[in-house]
């Protein structure tokens, strides 16, 4: 009987940084432990005996306390340019019990850092291959947050505009959790971004290979990757689903109605003769006492939405309030509204939102 075909992951990618560090990075334990395990994940203890034969071994944690432990031995070790070491898993959260893989890495100078090519073999499946591309591509995210200068900017792209709601939305939850990050300017339905986001709005992010699209989505993957002390998502379960029921109601009321049939219909008129459609605009503005009246009761005796603390629904509704309070009308139904003022005035005397103005 032939032995069951095994499958190969490849890798590659351009680190910004010498061979020399990015071999030593896979090669020491000081190196290992700062990046070897997936974002939202840290290195619990990290063993590397960097010789041939000798082995190497890594306690990844996750979030929730759950460890996941790898190791194995060196084969090959040529600094700076080749490692190969075998692969397997260990303990009850195991993915893959009982089978010995191999990675074989290895580094070219190019372009003032290293072209890394990393192939993965052994996988007896094609979930266990996908599972580990997922897996390597977010530690190799880690390993450039570590060795590139720029940190995450060097691997976190979002694309937007500056003007956009929801842009300003994922650039405030960056700013707030202290992540490095590109703004590439993109407009929506645009051939690049919809490489990323099926439906062609904005924003999208890249994190090397892995894309996210939708805002919620784009904050609620900062939240889970990056621990900075901040969190935008409250602590206790009311907060939490207060969080929540905000951002659904921001995203499904309050836009509909501030934005796209207020704001956008005057800077982006789409009525006869190129003129602001009246007849939507006085819609618009005769439901938004509504929404007004529902935004100021949650903000009685509070600053934020969802509780005691800034979370990401307020960060869904600021850059919207901050549209329809610089219109005339917007202006003038917004100051009906003390408690609803108080809180934006607030916000926007944070660092996240006058460093994403879309007209510094
Ligand atoms: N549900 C999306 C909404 C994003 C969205 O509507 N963005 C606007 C710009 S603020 C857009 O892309 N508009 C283009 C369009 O509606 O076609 C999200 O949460 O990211």
């Amino acid at each position: 009987m032939n032995a069951p075909e095994r499958i190969t992951l490849n890798l590659s990618r351009f680190i910004r940084a010498s061979r020399e560090k990015v071999f030593d990075a896979f090669a020491t334990e000081a190196g290992l432990a700062a990046w070897m395990s997936p974002r939202g994940m840290k290195v619990r203890s990290a063993k590397a005996d960097a010789r041939v034969g000798g082995s190497w071994r890594i306690e990844m944690q996750s979030r929730d306390g759950s460890l996941f432990v790898t190791g194995g031995q060196y084969r090959e070790l040529q600094r700076p340019s080749k490692l190969v070491y075998t692969w397997k898993w260990e303990g009850e959260n195991s993915p893959m019990p009982n089978v010995e893989t191999q990675v074989e890495v290895s580094l070219r100078e190019a372009d003032g850092g290293t072209e890394l090519n990393m192939s993965h073999s052994g996988f007896p499946a094609a979930a266990a291959s996908a599972g580990h591309s997922q897996g390597w591509n977010s530690s190799l995210n880690r390993l450039n947050d570590l060795l590139d200068p720029q940190g995450s900017a060097g691997t976190i792209t979002l694309l937007g505009d500056a003007r956009s709601t929801y842009t300003r939305t994922a650039r405030m939850a960056m700013a707030e959790k202290a992540v490095a990050y590109k703004l590439q300017s993109c407009a929506p339905h645009s051939p690049e971004l919809l490489s990323v986001h099926p439906f062609g709005r904005i924003p999208a992010l890249r994190d090397g290979e892995i894309e996210i699209w939708e805002t919620d989505a784009i904050v609620n993957y900062l939240e889970e990757c990056f621990d900075s002390g901040v969190s935008l998502r409250p602590g206790s379960i009311i907060e939490r689903t207060r969080c929540a029921q905000w951002t659904s109601a921001v995203n499904s009321y309050c836009y509909d109605t501030m934005i796209r049939r207020y704001v956008l219909q005057i800077f982006f008129p789409r009525g006869e003769g190129g003129q602001p459609d009246r007849g939507v605009i006085d819609a618009a503005l005769a439901e938004m006492p509504r929404q007004f009246a529902a935004l100021e009761k949650a903000y009685e005796g509070r600053d934020f939405l969802a509780g005691s603390s800034l979370s990401s629904a307020d960060l869904f509704l600021a850059p919207i309030l901050a549209y329809v309070q610089f219109m005339p009308e917007g202006g003038q139904l917004m100051a009906n509204y003390p408690n609803v003022l108080r809180a934006q005035n607030l916000i926007r005397q944070r660092p996240s939102f006058t460093g994403t103005n879309p007209q510094p």
